[in-house]
């Protein structure tokens, strides 16, 4: 079939499918960051609708060292206060919590913070967080040191980076509200 094409048009539309393959790769692709042993991948964050109080972030964080190390958010600019919390389901209803003491990262170990488990949460948002920004927020490590991250935002519901479905029918992640309980401690 290919000898029916002149050569220079087969060339054109292989370079511009190329270049839409690039370009809609583009807006998904995420600085990745290095702090002594750890290394963080593919940070992102949700966008919250008008109003909302509290945001979430999502990253993935290895560490290549041979001592554990325990992670904390300890400020953002958009935020009065920054955590890492985990969710459980409890009763059926999903609660989240803080991580007391650190989120531990074990030597060889890559922890995934995604929707519907592990996350960092922005609490008291000073303003909403808008697809297309990015929102930083400063990570301490209790060993490797403190590093600020940029999270790209990406739209209200998003999956993660990479994940073509929308993650499965749990809604709760997203604001924060309905069933969700969030502990007090
Ligand atoms: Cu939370």
């Amino acid at each position: 079939m290919f000898h029916l094409f002149p050569k220079g048009i087969l060339g054109g539309l292989a370079a511009g499918a190329l270049a839409a393959t690039q370009f809609a790769a583009a807006p998904a692709h995420a600085a990745d960051y290095d702090v002594g042993p750890i290394h963080i991948a593919q940070p992102w964050a949700r966008a919250t609708p008008k109003g909302a109080s509290a945001g979430a972030a999502y990253m993935t964080i290895t560490n290549t060292g041979t001592t554990p190390d325990r992670v904390t958010c300890v400020a953002s600019e958009a935020a009065a206060q920054c955590q890492i919390h985990t969710m459980t389901m409890d009763g059926g209803v999903m609660k989240m919590r803080p991580v007391e003491g650190g989120l531990e990262i074990a030597p060889g170990e890559t922890v995934t913070l995604k929707p519907s488990s592990l996350h960092v949460m922005f609490l008291n948002l000073k303003h909403p967080l808008q697809a297309g920004q990015t929102v930083a927020a400063t990570l301490k490590f209790e060993k490797a040191g403190t590093a600020e991250i940029g999270f790209p935002i990406l739209g209200i519901g998003a999956p993660a980076p990479g994940v073509t479905s929308g993650g499965g029918s749990m809604m709760m992640d997203n604001s924060h509200g309905g069933m969700m309980q969030m502990d007090k401690h």
